[in-house]
C-alpha cells in the first residue's frame, strides 16, 4: 500500500528470525510479482519508509561478520553464479560446503604444531646438552601437501576463469582448418596460400566443462619464433612487410598469453626453418604437438618428431581423423586427472602461493629464529585465504565483485 492507501501489489513475505537466517540477523524478504515496475515501487516506497538498497555483496558480507561462513564459502556463493559450466559449478559448490575451508584448518593446524616444535627447540640455547634443529623432515611434508594443493588449485582455476589455448604452427599447417575442427563451425578462412590468417580469430568453446578461449594464429616464422617481435620505429608502416610484422606480434601475443599452446606441424612436408621456430617458441611451456595432414604420406622427419617436447598427436582436418583424441588429449591437460578438484580464484592461490615460499625459506632458513619468523609469516599468508573478518581491505576486495543482492 502507499502511505494513501492505493494497493502497489500483492506480495508474499518471508520472516527468517535471528540467528538461524542468511546473516544471522532478523531478516524479511518480500517476494513480489514479475518484471521490473512493481519492484521499482515498492523499492521507492521501502526507501521512503527508511531502508536503503544494499551494497553489492553486503547479505554474504553480514554472513561472513557473523560467522555463518568463511571468506572462501562467501566467494564460493559468488563462483556459483558465475559458472559457466556443471562442473565449475559443482566445484563452487564443493567450496560453499567447506570443502576448501576445511582442508585450509587441515594445514593451519599442521603449521602451528610445526611453530610449536620449532620454538621448543628454540628453547635450547647452545649450553643445552641437546641442541634444537630446523625441523626439516616435518616442514618437507607440509611443503609437499601444499604443493599438491597449488597443483590441483591451478588446474581448478580454468574452471572458474577459464583457458586461453593458441594453436600455433608454420604458415598453411592447418591452424585454421584445426580451429574450424574444434569449434565445430567454418570461424576461420583457410587457403592453400601461405599466410591467409592475419589477424587472431578467437571462440569459446566448453572442453571438459572448462571454458576454453581458442585463438587462432597468423602462422609463425623463424623471426618471431625467437620472441623478436617488431619493436615500435622498426616496423614499416605501410606495404604487406608492415602488415606481416603486425600478424606476428599478435601471435607472439597469443603464445605468451596461452595457458596451453597447440603446436601444429604438417605431417606432409618436412620440417623447415619456421617448424623449428615453433618448438622454440613453445620451449617451458605447457604444450601438446600435433601433426596434422595425416591423409596424405607422411614426410615429417623422425629427428624432428624426436625433438618435440611430447608425442605428436596425429590428426587429419580434412577427414576428421584422430580429432576426438586430440580434444581429450585437451580435456586431460585442462582437468589433469579425473575426479572432482578443488577450484580456488586468483586471490586465494596467490595466499597459498606465499604460504608455500615462506615455508620453503623456513626450511632452509640458517637460524632457528628465522625459521619461526618464516613459519609465523607462512601461518599469516595461510590465514589470508580465510581472512578474519576484521580484515577490512581484503573483504572489501572479495566483495566488489558481488552482484547486488547476493
Ligand atoms: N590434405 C590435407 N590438407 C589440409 C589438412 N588440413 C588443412 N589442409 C589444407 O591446408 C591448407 C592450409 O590450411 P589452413 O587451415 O588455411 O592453414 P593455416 O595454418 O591456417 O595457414 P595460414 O593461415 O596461412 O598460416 C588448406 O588448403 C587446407 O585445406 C589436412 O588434414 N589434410
Ligand atoms: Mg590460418
Amino acid at each position: 500500500m502507499t502511505p494513501a492507501r492505493e494497493p502497489v501489489d500483492q506480495v508474499m513475505v518471508t520472516v527468517y528470525r535471528a540467528p538461524r537466517s542468511y546473516t544471522g540477523e532478523e531478516m524479511a524478504e518480500i517476494s513480489c510479482h514479475g518484471g521490473t515496475v512493481a519492484a521499482d515501487v515498492i523499492m521507492k516506497l521501502l526507501i521512503e519508509a527508511g531502508c536503503r538498497p544494499a551494497e553489492p555483496g553486503e547479505f554474504t558480507r553480514r554472513a561472513v561478520l557473523a560467522g555463518k561462513m568463511t571468506l572462501s564459502q562467501a566467494e564460493a556463493v559468488a563462483d556459483m553464479a558465475e559458472a559457466r559450466s556443471e562442473p565449475a559449478y559443482r566445484c563452487a559448490l564443493a567450496r560453499y560446503r567447506g570443502a576448501l575451508s576445511g582442508l585450509i584448518a587441515g594445514l593451519s593446524n599442521d603449521l602451528s604444531e610445526l611453530l610449536a616444535e620449532v620454538e621448543f627447540n628454540l628453547g635450547f640455547d647452545e649450553h643445552d646438552a641437546v641442541s634444537g634443529a630446523v625441523p626439516k623432515t616435518r616442514i618437507n611434508r607440509i611443503t609437499a601437501r601444499l604443493d599438491k594443493t597449488i597443483e590441483s588449485a591451478e588446474r581448478g582455476r580454468f574452471l572458474i576463469e577459464g583457458a586461453n589455448v593458441a594453436i600455433v604452427g608454420r604458415p598453411n599447417a592447418g591452424k585454421s582448418s584445426l580451429f574450424n575442427r574444434l569449434v565445430e563451425g567454418d570461424r576461420a578462412i583457410t587457403s592453400p596460400i601461405p599466410g591467409t590468417t592475419r589477424d587472431r580469430v578467437d571462440a569459446t568453446v566448453v572442453l571438459a566443462g572448462v571454458p576454453v578461449r581458442l585463438v587462432d594464429t597468423a602462422g609463425l616464422t623463424p623471426r618471431a619464433g625467437k620472441g623478436d617481435c617488431p619493436r615500435r620505429g622498426t616496423v614499416p608502416k605501410t606495404g604487406p612487410k608492415a602488415l606481416t610484422a603486425l600478424a606476428l606480434a599478435q601471435t607472439a601475443k597469443a603464445v605468451e598469453q596461452a595457458d596451453i599452446i597447440v603446436a601444429l606441424f604438417d605431417g606432409s612436408r618436412p620440417a623447415g626453418p619456421s617448424d623449428r621456430a615453433v618448438i622454440a617458441a613453445i620451449h617451458g611451456r605447457e604444450s601438446i604437438c600435433v601433426m596434422n595432414k595425416t591423409d596424405l604420406p607422411c614426410r615429417l622427419d623422425g629427428a624432428f618428431a624426436h625433438d618435440c617436447p611430447s608425442c605428436l598427436t596425429p590428426v587429419s582436418c580434412r577427414t576428421g581423423a584422430g580429432i576426438g583424441r586430440l580434444r581429450s588429449r585437451l580435456a586431460r591437460s585442462l582437468r589433469a586427472g579425473p575426479g572432482p578438484r578443488l577450484t580456488v580464484n586468483r586471490r586465494q592461490l596467490e595466499a597459498l602461493s606465499s604460504c608455500r615460499d615462506a615455508l620453503v625459506r623456513a626450511g632452509s632458513a640458517p637460524t632457528l629464529e628465522t625459521a619461526a619468523l618464516e613459519t609465523r609469516s607462512a601461518i599469516d599468508m595461510l590465514s589470508q585465504v580465510d581472512a578474519p573478518a576484521t580484515s577490512t581491505d581484503i573483504l572489501d576486495r572479495v566483495f566488489a565483485r558481488f552482484c547486488i543482492g547476493k
